[in-house]
């Protein structure tokens, strides 16, 4: 089932496939057919086998990430190799590989850094939908279309860079490990590796989706003694405790802050505080809600275009860290497989995560679970 076509029949010639294509903000995507051109050097067409449904794909659909339209969108993405460009070494026709919407060049400042993981191959903060050559490798009636972080995933078949790709362990479900392409890593890392949370520690999650859940299974493994988890959606607060969330708030059932309420529940604020939900408000109750001189505040939601985050600069004066990570803090290349073989070993469970799972032309229903909250992650499956 998981298998490409031969890619003796397809490589070197366009395919023509189904992709789900966003035209304009505020509107469903139509699922159309598309022509996706063959890998140029350097690059590897993949053909999709399953993609998650990712809150920053919904805020560009709503309007709040901007980025060139019209565009295929997706980037937490599962496939097979179905083709690759010249020079290409790291993948081969039929390996299972994960899209990464962050690169690992291993060239750049940011990649020869030893904490480094922003590869300078591609702006994440402002992208420009296109390949390195400044060209796009699909066209749908006739009219280019962009790509998203050099990924695009809501389609049967795409084109990246081969240093956006890995390959992952040839037994690895692909219906389930999409998720280590974006939601896991972010969130779990952005506890294990950004914040490092330590045993016994508290610790507040604003956001319980796909990223803030995977921020609470990172806090359990660090040893934290209690998780508090903050969303306004009930049946969120209900699925965390069952993945490791101690104490649930909702702060429509509170009068004051909900920093507060957090100050208030944990004496002097929470050691660790995550934001996985994307306003600047949450950002800055998280920021209040952790300890003023010694706690350490992770943003990971990605806040609206041209926002500004405003706080009284006592805030860190006294001591608070303020931070924030693309993926986890990981070299997505080197680390992201190592994950998926814990997730193989049943060291990692993100199974919990995938509360529903979609044939791909059904993604606009998808869409509407994450915008309604009943869903922690939706996967498409092609
Ligand atoms: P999601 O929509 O599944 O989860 C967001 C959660 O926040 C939902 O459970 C909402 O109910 C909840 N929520 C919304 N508003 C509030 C509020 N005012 N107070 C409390 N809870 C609220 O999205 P997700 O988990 O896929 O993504 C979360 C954020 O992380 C989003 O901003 C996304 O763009 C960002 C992200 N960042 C990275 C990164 O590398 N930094 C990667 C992937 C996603
Ligand atoms: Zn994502
Ligand atoms: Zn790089």
């Amino acid at each position: 089932m998981e298998r490409a076509k031969c890619s003796a029949e397809t490589a070197g010639k366009v395919i023509v496939c189904r992709a789900a294509i966003a035209w304009t903000i505020n509107a469903p995507m139509s699922i159309e057919e598309v022509e996706v051109d063959p890998p140029k050097a350097g690059e590897v067409r993949i053909k999709i086998v399953s993609s998650g449904i990712c809150g920053s794909d919904n805020h560009i659909l709503q309007g709040k990430l901007k980025i060139p339209l019209p565009a295929i969108l997706g980037h937490e993405g599962a496939g097979i190799v179905e083709s690759i460009g010249e020079g290409v070494s790291n993948v081969k026709p039929g390996d299972k590989v994960l899209t990464l919407a962050i690169p690992q060049c291993r060239k750049c400042d940011s990649c020869l850094h030893a904490k480094g993981n922003c590869c300078l191959k591609e702006d994440v903060c402002h992208p420009v939908g296109l390949m390195l050559d400044g060209t796009s490798r699909f066209t749908c009636r006739g009219r280019k279309l962009y790509n998203l972080f050099g990924t695009s995933t809501f389609t049967e078949y795409t084109v990246m860079h081969e240093i956006s790709v890995v390959k992952i362990d040839a037994a690895a479900p692909l219906e389930k490990v999409c998720l280590f392409a974006c939601a896991f890593p972010t969130g779990y890392g952005s506890a294990v590796n950004k914040a490092r949370v330590t045993p016994g520690s508290t610790c507040v999650v604003f956001g319980l989706g796909g990223v803030g859940s995977s921020v609470v299974l990172g806090c359990k493994t660090a040893g934290a003694a209690r998780i508090i988890g903050v969303d306004i959606n009930e049946e969120k607060l209900a699925r965390a405790k069952a993945i490791g969330v101690t104490d649930c708030l909702n702060p429509r059932n509170f009068k004051k802050p909900i920093q507060q309420v957090v100050v208030e529940m944990t004496g002097f604020g929470a050691d660790f505080s995550f934001e996985a939900i994307g306003t600047i408000d949450t950002m800055v109750a998280a920021l209040e809600s952790c300890n003023l001189s010694y706690g350490v505040c992770v943003i990971i939601g990605v806040p609206p275009e041209k926002s500004q985050l405003a706080f009284e600069p006592m805030q860190i004066l006294s001591g608070r860290i303020l931070t924030g990570c693309f993926l986890g803090e990981y070299k997505t290349r080197d680390c992201i497989p190592i994950l998926v073989a814990d997730y193989m070993r049943k060291k990692i469970n993100v199974d919990p995560l995938i509360t529903h799972t979609l044939p791909f032309f059904r993604i606009n229903e998808g869409f509407e679970l994450l915008r309604s909250g009943k869903s922690i992650r939706s996967v498409l499956l092609f």
